[in-house]
């Protein structure tokens, strides 16, 4: 495509009916949105409306087209409606919505999330990665008889109470270091640390030896933008929980079946004693689980004396669609193609951004990835923050005045499916460019 005609992708699309919906949205939801990234505070402007998707695209309440790089911030591998997920959710409605009684659909996932990560001996499913975490950490506490916790700096864990100290994500994109309504009886018993600050968890360790339940960590981290570890960083995590009689939970909601089939853990090559994952175990439908080592595990009612429950646990057509993306995911293997092509949308803006001068690092593991405006390297949450928000923000409506959809804020990370071509991802990058340029006029 010549680039004057590029050039005119850039101009205002119509967002008349978006427009419309988010001031009757604002009158009766705070802010018009359920998750609060989703308001763009975090970019400016207003948030586009959703009308449906298909595959690597999105389409909005007044018809325009984008390529989306959010993907429902991750779970969509296979990209939006995939023929065998839909029809794995229509056949399971059509036999009801939920039973609050046991199902052989939750058996048959349990045993192929278990196959995924072996580190899940046993497993619970529960209906978010909030629910997960929150989930896991009492397990933790309730095991080791042990209050505190140790989480890192713009590591983002869902909602619950102890997570929103130092937090990422929605978090950091409203700059709120922390939320009121948390007991701060409760926030002291949550730690923080630098990510990839290795002595830091040391010193907190010798600081508080025997009182820390656990250390809860993204692996690679997805709320802060993409945040690599350290080679040693996460061997080092292992090392410290075990010497301390600590346990070390892996936050896998993004990195699971992203980073590698078997997340982090699969990749690093280290074992934590329970993980967490979410929506990508339902296709893009609510659930998550949380599960580790049997014994640890057994302490969960009914079994042991810890209590969590829920009624949309497990819930059937979550089910029948995990397990239809998880069987595709095993049979078909496209972790190689998923790889390559995230990697060819990396290198493609960072040459873009190269070519126009502008400093931008970036990086990618699996199908997540990300970059940010920034010269040095972005090794933590501090790094990140001193990325440029200004330009960033130009850019971003550049991008998405062009039909590409990043995720609007610069502490999230992008996502690839099976469902973006090479042809996709050259247009993004392409317009990414003419994005960046005009930012910068
Ligand atoms: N906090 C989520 C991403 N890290 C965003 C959730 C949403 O708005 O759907």
């Amino acid at each position: 495509m010549a680039e004057s005609e590029r050039a005119g992708e850039g101009k205002n699309p119509a967002r008349a009916a978006s427009a419309a919906l988010f001031r009757r949205a604002q009158e009766v939801t705070p802010g018009g949105v359920n998750s609060p990234v989703r308001a763009f505070r975090g970019v400016g402007g207003e948030p586009f409306f959703v009308d449906r998707a298909a595959g690597a695209r999105l389409w909005d309440a007044d018809g325009n087209e984008y390529i989306d790089y959010v993907l429902s911030w991750g779970p969509l591998i296979l990209g939006h409606a995939h023929p065998a997920v839909i029809a794995a959710v229509c056949d399971a409605a059509g036999r009801g919505t939920s039973y609050g009684a046991p199902t052989v659909g939750e058996v048959e996932l349990a045993e192929l999330v278990r196959e995924f990560f072996p580190s899940m001996e046993r497993l619970r499913f529960v209906s978010s990665g909030t629910e997960a975490t929150m989930s896991a950490v009492r397990l933790a506490r309730g095991f080791t008889g042990r209050d505190m916790i140790l989480k890192f700096e713009g590591n983002y864990h869902g909602h619950g109470d102890s997570f929103l100290v130092k937090a990422g994500s929605g978090v950091a994109t409203l700059g709120l270091p922390n939320s009121p309504g948390v007991p701060a009886e409760l926030s002291k018993l949550t730690l923080t640390a630098p990510y990839n600050d290795l002595r830091a968890v040391e010193e907190a360790f010798r600081a508080f030896p025997g009182q820390i339940a656990c250390i809860i960590v993204e692996p690679v981290v997805g709320n802060a933008g993409f945040l690599a570890p350290d080679d040693d960083f996460l061997s080092g995590l292992r090392r410290i929980t075990e010497a301390d009689g600590s346990l070390l939970v892996f936050d896998e909601v993004m990195t699971g079946f992203r980073v590698a089939p078997g997340g982090a853990q699969e990749l690093f090559n280290v074992r934590p004693d329970l993980t967490t994952l979410g929506k990508v175990i339902g296709a893009g439908l609510p659930v998550g689980a949380y599960g580790g080592r049997r014994e640890i595990m057994d302490h969960i009612a009914p079994v042991g004396p810890v209590y969590q429950a829920g009624t949309l646990s497990g819930n059937p057509l979550a089910m029948a669609a995990g397990l239809a993306q998880l069987r595709i995911l095993r049979d078909e293997n496209p972790y190689p193609k998923l790889e390559r092509r995230t990697r060819r949308l990396v290198a493609g803006l960072l040459a873009g951004a190269a070519e126009l001068g502008v400093p931008m690092v970036g990086g990618s593991l699996g199908s997540m990835w990300g970059v940010f405006l920034a010269a040095g390297p972005v090794r933590s949450f501090e790094d990140a923050q001193r990325s440029d928000a200004a330009l960033f923000q130009r850019f971003y409506h550049g991008a998405l005045r062009r039909g590409v959809f990043f995720a609007p804020s610069a502490f999230e990370a992008g996502f690839m499916s099976t469902a973006h071509t090479d042809e996709d991802v050259d247009e993004t990058i392409q317009r990414a460019r003419d994005a960046l340029r005009e930012a910068l006029a």
